[in-house]
């Protein structure tokens, strides 16, 4: 157990807090600085806003109301939650836009690398009560020419069914609903886990007081998280989310494709659901 963990990291501070950590360790490729593409892209995003405050005659209180909100955002660690929700998405659009394999999604803030790894199937570390219908979510990782990639890795995290994320929650096993399948010869793969419920994000912060006094809701749709590699291929970060599901059609973080909607089915033994979802990688 990751006892070390408190009331606290349920809160969005406590949560945020633990994803701004994360966030800051992850590794990124060391860039230069291109000073033109700066300029291009902040010069162009404070024109952007510039127009909105033009166009909605934007008072000083509304200009101080912001202030004090961005402050807030910062001193709770919401950065990371606030701009996966309302950002994020579109770089995704951008930078997939080209792909002709699986549908990407947003990766959001709760993502552990490292989580524990087996070959072919495996059982998503879980406590023996875990709450939620068990899935068995299975499939095979192609590449775009519909030849199978043996050793390709799925990654799968996801909330559990009362909507919290290991690591950014307390009281659960430190792996709870993380863990990764290098796939078989024949790039098939096979997950047993539970199904999650839909998620409200840590809303009693900074975003939640934005989310409010905009009349919003805090929900996203109930969803798996993946992440799929090949070597020599593109990976893909995506979302799977759950036909007829509530709020598939008014997420918040507005990550839902067409192509991202699975259905699945009562299993013969009566074990809980399956479903089978096959994932299509661009070559480099
Ligand atoms: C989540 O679980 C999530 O997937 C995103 C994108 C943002 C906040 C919480
Ligand atoms: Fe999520």
């Amino acid at each position: 157990m990751t006892d070390q963990l408190t009331e606290f990291d349920a809160t969005a501070a406590g949560t945020g807090a633990n994803a701004t950590k994360m966030f800051q360790v992850k590794t990124r490729e060391a860039t230069t600085v291109d000073h033109a593409r700066v300029a291009a892209v902040a010069g162009d995003a404070f024109a952007a806003l510039h127009k909105v405050i033009h166009q909605h005659r934007v008072t000083y209180a509304e200009y101080d109301a912001l202030k004090s909100w961005l402050i807030r955002v910062g001193e709770d660690g919401e950065w990371p939650l606030f701009l996966d929700v309302f950002v994020e998405h579109v770089v995704e659009e951008v930078v997939n836009a080209d792909r002709a394999g699986s549908k990407g999604s947003i990766e959001g803030p709760f993502y552990i690398p490292g989580a524990p790894s087996e070959v072919g199937s495996t059982t998503l570390p879980m406590r023996d009560d875990e709450p939620g219908t068990p899935l068995l979510f299975q499939g095979q990782v192609r590449g775009v020419d519909g030849a199978p990639l043996p050793g390709a890795t799925v990654e799968l995290w996801h909330a559990d069914a009362n909507g919290f994320y290991s690591r950014f929650a307390p009281g659960l096993p430190e792996w709870n609903l993380r863990g990764v399948v290098l796939a078989d010869p024949e790039g098939r793969f096979a997950f047993r886990t539970v199904k999650p419920a839909p998620y409200q994000i840590p809303h009693d912060g900074a975003t939640g007081q934005l989310i409010e006094a905009a009349g919003w809701h805090a929900w996203r749709p109930a969803h798996l998280h993946l992440k799929v590699f090949a070597s020599g291929h593109h990976s893909v970060t995506t979302q799977l989310y759950f036909d007829g599901g509530d709020y598939n059609d008014s997420d918040i973080a507005s990550a839902v494709k067409p192509d991202l909607i699975i259905a699945p089915t009562p299993r013969a033994d009566g074990a809980g659901e399956e479903v089978t979802y096959d994932f299509v990688l661009d070559r480099f």
